[in-house]
């Protein structure tokens, strides 16, 4: 093996990336991935997923010709054509709607953010003219994001690399998910430092089983949960008096308000013990510092600007906000800012005529919701849409309420695609544009993140001939459909402006590995809180203004109780994919063949269900089948599903079986929150049958 060439870069594209990496290459092929011990978040650590996440390569299926659908839209005919070809038909079909209905006509879809491309394509619409990039943002991140905005001027990011005494994971199953780069890692070493762990989790996950405390609440009860902690906080005189006299706004609002949460009124909602309750508010009061990650599990119900907000108000009151070991303001390194980047400036009133401003999102919220997007286009409320360009994302599977996508899919006139398989969104498309992925391209990974540091992700082998970067695609799409001189001749050129500010090049960041921002804490200190009160708005002061609560609440569960369904369904992300990606992979499939849905034994033997058994999952909204696996993990009431599902192997007449298993078929955009768009992905009342036939 003496001839392997070992090439260090990041992992990316797996989950929100961040692992430094080792790769060794051998005629244009990678032969072996493992962690670098020098890796700022990982020291040596991957998971099996970033192991063999050079397997997506050379799939023999991977889509290696941009394709022309022939026949009717999902029918999966199709035919290759020319890169020329199929950038100019985009363009002329792009610029046919804006010409007819408007640039606003155009929804520029994006997924979870996965490299640069990301910003490039906010930068395509802007350069366009549309002020509407869809994004799953309702679901993810914005809530925790645009909520810490609001009330104390950042994004309260837990602090996982100074020394500790607590970590909360809230609804955050790092162990699986290492989310957006607190890798796993860095939570166990904080324990082995000494540092507590106390989990709020309804089922009881690995990571629940290292937890000195496990709060098992009912799924949807965060809100209560986190009101009844501050409840005891401020009745047992435990909260931060310094800080809340100087730095914090509304607080005596807040005191008074919290006073019906009582821990055992909050017992009664969420089924935590009183008596655990009050452990909890003691053990998160008395460490300080105490970092609070909190997570994805908040995000997914309409109830989010209440959870999202009763945590930072928890993390305000004992003084964890801005330092050390608590929850911080990452500051970014010296390099291009967003809004320069994606060239903001060109469209001032974005936030006014975005599609998500007739329904009154919360300001700041700078993407579309996906439920907005799709009634703007099957009602044209608020206005006429036709054309989706989308890249990274497979709508199909990952938005709510599957059936309303599918339609919104036949409705709309024009759709291109941009991925490296087909997935059932673009089997649904016109054009299908095969892309270039990690390892075969350069890319910056973490940028826009808002965790204070990006990565360097160089190029490790050559794409297959035709496979580009979305960035080149984009670069060339753009020259065609907006103004030429504002993109580069060179699509990497990108990456230069980025670190220009920095003064360093990409190969000199490549040498580099990362580049971090300063370690500032207590800023406040001496410049108060980015907010209207230069305070942290535990009461928000421009609620009446924005039309936003001022204090937050416990509003009940997000969905009414059925009688026919008696159940509660959750999911968590599963440890072995990315969402609806890489079903395809043979080495992740062997660890995941099928989808499965964790079930308390009680229930399932209620039912006459064995683990392996196939079984119906249903909910007022749809049904699906899954694989049950039997398991105390969850509790009896509580049913844990697989989301992401869709089959490869399965017919392209159907778009690859979409329907089946796909989590989404059971959830509904019926309701959403207000701030965000945000429809219930979890808590959803439910029931599980033995699949007969
Ligand atoms: N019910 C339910 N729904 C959910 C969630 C949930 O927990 N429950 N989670 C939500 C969350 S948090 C998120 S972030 C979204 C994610 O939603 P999406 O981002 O839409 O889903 P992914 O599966 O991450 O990515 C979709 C596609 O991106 C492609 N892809 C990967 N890399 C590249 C690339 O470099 N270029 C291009 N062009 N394509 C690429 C993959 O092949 C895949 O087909 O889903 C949300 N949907
Ligand atoms: N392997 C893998 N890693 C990923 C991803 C992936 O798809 N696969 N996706 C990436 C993305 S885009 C994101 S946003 C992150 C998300 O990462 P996480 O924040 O970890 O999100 P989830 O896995 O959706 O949910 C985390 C936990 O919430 C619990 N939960 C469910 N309902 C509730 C509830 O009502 N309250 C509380 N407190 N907890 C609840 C679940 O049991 C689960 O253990 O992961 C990233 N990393
Ligand atoms: S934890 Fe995430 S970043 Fe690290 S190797 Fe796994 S997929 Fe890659
Ligand atoms: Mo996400």
């Amino acid at each position: 093996m003496g001839d392997i060439k070992w090439i260090k870069t990041h992992c990316g594209r797996m989950d929100h990336g961040g692992c430094a990496l080792q790769v060794g290459v051998k005629d244009n092929r990678i032969v072996q991935i493992k962690g670098d011990l020098d890796g700022y978040l990982n020291n040596g650590y991957t998971c099996h997923k970033g192991r063999v996440s050079a397997d997506r390569l050379n799939h023999p299926d991977r889509l290696r010709h941009p394709l022309k659908r022939i026949g009717p839209r999902g029918a999966g005919r199709w035919r290759q054509i020319s890169w020329d070809e199929a950038l100019d038909q985009i363009a002329s079909h792009l610029l046919d709607i804006k010409e007819r209905c408007g640039a606003r006509a155009v929804g520029f879809g994006v997924g979870m953010p996965k490299g640069l491309e990301h910003f490039v394509l906010i930068r395509l619409a802007n350069l366009f003219g549309s002020p509407n990039v869809v994004a799953s943002q309702d679901v993810c991140h914005a809530p925790r994001e645009v909520s810490g905005m609001h009330t104390c001027g950042f994004y309260p990011v837990a602090d996982l690399h100074n020394p500790t005494n607590l970590i909360v994971a809230w609804g955050s199953n790092v162990l699986d998910t290492n989310e957006e780069g607190q890798i796993s890692t860095l939570t166990l070493r904080q324990q082995k430092n000494g540092a507590k762990l106390m989990v709020v989790d309804p089922r009881r996950t690995r990571l629940a089983d290292r937890a000195d405390l496990h709060l098992q609440l009912k799924p949807g009860t965060d809100a209560a949960l986190a009101l009844g902690l501050i409840h005891v906080i401020i009745t047992e005189l435990l909260y931060d008096r310094v800080f809340v006299d100087n730095f914090a706004y509304g607080f005596e609002e807040l005191a008074e308000h919290v006073q019906q949460y009582t821990p055992e009124m909050v017992e009664s909602v969420t089924g935590v013990k009183a008596g655990l309750i009050k452990e909890g508010a003691r053990l998160y009061a008395g460490s300080k510092p105490a970092a609070l990650q909190w997570g994805n599990a908040i995000e997914h119900d309409i109830h989010v600007f209440d959870s999202a907000r009763a945590l930072i108000c928890l993390m305000a009151i004992t003084g964890n906000l801005e330092v050390a070991g608590g929850n911080i303001n990452p500051h970014d390194p010296k390099i291009m800012g967003l809004g320069p980047f994606v060239r903001a400036d060109l469209i001032p009133d974005k936030a006014k005529t975005m599609i998500g401003a007739h329904h009154g999102t919360i300001p700041r919220m700078m993407t579309v919701p996906p439920a907005y997007f799709r009634q703007a286009v099957l009602t044209e409320i608020p206005y006429a849409v036709k054309g989706y360009y989308g890249m990274c994302t497979n709508p199909l599977v990952t938005w709510a309420d599957s059936r309303t996508t599918l339609a919104v899919l036949r409705r709309l006139e024009f759709i291109a695609i941009a991925d490296m398989f087909m997935t059932p969104t673009a089997a649904m498309a016109d054009i299908v544009l095969p892309v270039a992925h990690q390892y075969e391209i350069n890319d910056i990974g973490h940028y826009g993140i808002g965790h204070g540091i990006i990565f360097a992700r160089p190029k490790v082998v050559e794409p297959p001939e035709e496979c580009w970067p979305d960035m080149k695609i984009l670069n060339e799409l753009g020259k065609r459909v907006s103004a030429a001189e504002l993109w580069h001749e060179d699509h990497e050129e990108f990456l230069e402006d980025v670190l220009r500010p920095a003064g360093l090049s990409f190969a000199e960041f490549c040498e580099l590995g990362y580049l971090k921002g300063p370690s500032r804490f207590k800023l406040h200190m001496e410049k108060g809180f980015k907010t209207p009160t230069t305070k942290v708005e535990l009461k928000l002061s421009q609620a009446g203004k924005f039309k936003l609560k001022a204090l937050p609440d416990y509003e009940g569960m997000p969905e009414d109780e059925w009688a026919a369904y008696p159940l509660l369904l959750i999911s968590a992300k599963n440890p072995h994919y990315l969402h609806s990606s890489y079903r395809w992979v043979e080495s992740l499939r062997q660890k995941s063949p099928f989808p499965m849905v964790e079930i308390h034994p009680q229930t399932a033997a209620a039912q006459g269900i064995k683990s392996g058994d196939d079984v119906i999952i249903s909910t007022p909204y749809g049904q699906i089948v899954q694989v049950a696996d039997v398991t105390e993990r969850v509790p009896p009431e509580v049913l844990c599903a697989d989301i992401g599902w869709w089959f490869p192997e399965g017919s392209p007449e159907k778009q690859y079986d979409w329907q089946n298993s796909n989590f989404n078929m059971l959830t509904s955009i019926a309701r959403l929150g207000k701030e965000f768009g945000t429809p219930n992905l979890k808590n959803l009342p439910c029931r599980v049958t033995l699949k007969t036939t």
